[in-house]
């Protein structure tokens, strides 16, 4: 078999750079682990920036992105019980987020992919890349399959093979593990708030979010060691009521649907390609979920990748694809400065001292009464314009 481009991964990144290409003319098969199911079923992401909105809009699968969306303007700082709103739009020039599930935008792409003639296979044993032929091997149905391509993209999340494929020499690994992680929860309950509510509590972090107007999606700090067959759902409710208590407020409870715990890290792989591979999405980098810029920052590097492919096809140009790493990384870089800045300002810090603690709080002050400090969270929050 053979194709253009080779897509290891259909999560939002490969179907999402197989769109794009279509667009551009250019053909790849997308090669998937898992089914279509259990990666339509996925619980992840829920904050989709302004730019990741833009490019699903202006590229045809949209529709019920616009239908089912939530706008949001303005997210709250909950510290010692007080709320202290940050007006997103109103620091950015009308620039806003917009809630809508990922697995949401994972179907939508899937079908719009499917309805246009393109390669999926789901359910693909023994995916190897061989990036020297190039070429993506792998079995289906009990049928071994080589897939022959021009170039191959990476796009098979943080436990992916294509990352291992880069020569060691080139792989530069960052990398930082943080003390906790996050219990979430998506419970059959309305929301208790019209924005998303992140808590600063002397227990921990705690973040109220939504998927609709029926559906919850809440988050707390716990042990990353911790096992969720010790958090039964009325601890879990619990817990979330002592985090995000405040005067004249009650949060609502109810059945919960799905509960996991997941630990929080800062990854970066530098180079994020080698000659015909290239690694998008959470294969090259993961960022802990409290700024809410995995998906988006995934939508990112294949939209640069895409551009770049399309360059190099139509006009036989090759500095955007030699440019590919270095124009992602400078995004990747001030995303994970701001997801760190998030989590190191609202989490509590097991086993610190007085002062972190002061500190935190200064910071968390500072943000929630200056218009400079804020308009910094909030900026970052929309996501910057992309270069
Ligand atoms: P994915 O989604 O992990 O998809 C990778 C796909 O590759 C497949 N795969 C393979 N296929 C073939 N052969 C192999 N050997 C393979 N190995 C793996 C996998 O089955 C999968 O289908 O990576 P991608 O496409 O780069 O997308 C990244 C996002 O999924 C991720 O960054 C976000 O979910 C992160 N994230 C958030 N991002 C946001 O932008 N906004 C948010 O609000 C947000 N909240 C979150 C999050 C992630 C979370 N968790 C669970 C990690 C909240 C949470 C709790
Ligand atoms: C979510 O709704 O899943 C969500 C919202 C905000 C975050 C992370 C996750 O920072």
């Amino acid at each position: 078999m053979r194709t253009q481009v080779g897509i290891v991964g259909a999560g939002p990144a490969g179907l999402l750079l197989s769109h794009l290409l279509q667009l551009l003319g250019i053909d790849s098969v997308v090669v998937e682990r898992r089914s279509r199911e259990y990666v339509e079923k996925r619980v992840r992401a829920g904050v989709l920036e302004q730019g990741t909105v833009d490019l699903l809009n202006e590229t045809g699968v949209g529709e019920r992105l616009r239908r089912e969306g939530l706008v949001h303007r303005g997210i709250e700082l909950l510290l010692d019980g007080q709320a202290h709103r940050i007006p997103l739009s109103d620091l950015t020039g009308g620039r806003a987020i917009t809630i809508y599930g990922q697995q949401k935008v994972v179907r939508d792409l899937t079908d719009a992919r499917l309805a246009a003639g393109g390669q999926l296979y789901f359910e693909a044993d023994d995916v190897r890349a061989d990036p020297a032929a190039p070429a993506i091997h792998f079995t289906v149905a009990g049928r071994d399959v080589a897939l022959d391509c021009d170039v191959i993209a990476g796009c098979d999340g943080f436990h992916g093979v294509c990352r291992d494929a880069l020569p060691a020499a080139q792989r530069r690994i960052h990398e930082r593990e943080y003390p906790f992680g996050w219990l979430g929860i998506l419970a059959e309950v309305a929301p208790s708030t019209d924005e998303l509510i992140y808590a600063y509590h002397p227990r921990g972090f705690a973040l109220h979010s939504l998927r609709s107007p029926e559906i919850s999606r809440l988050y707390l700090q716990v042990d990353p060691h911790e096992d969720i067959a010790s958090w039964p759902d009325a601890r879990i409710w619990d817990e979330l009521q002592v985090r995000l208590a405040r005067d004249g407020w009650t949060l609502k409870e109810g059945p919960i649907l799905e509960k996991a715990i997941t630990p929080m890290r800062s990854f970066v792989c530098e180079t994020m390609r080698h000659d015909r591979l290239f690694l998008a999405g959470d294969a090259a980098h993961i960022v802990p979920p409290t700024g809410a810029k995995g998906l988006n920052l995934a939508v990112h590097d294949v939209y640069v990748l895409a551009e770049a492919l399309a360059d190099w096809y139509r006009g036989g140009r090759r500095t955007l694809l030699d440019a590919y790493s270095a124009t992602c990384l400078r995004r990747v870089w001030r995303v994970q400065h701001f997801s760190w800045w998030m989590t190191s300002m609202l989490h509590r810090f097991p086993g610190t001292d007085s002062f972190a603690e002061r500190l935190q709080r200064a910071q968390l002050e500072y943000v929630a009464s200056s218009p400079a400090a804020a308009t910094t969270l909030a900026e970052n929050y929309v996501g910057l314009p992309w270069s």
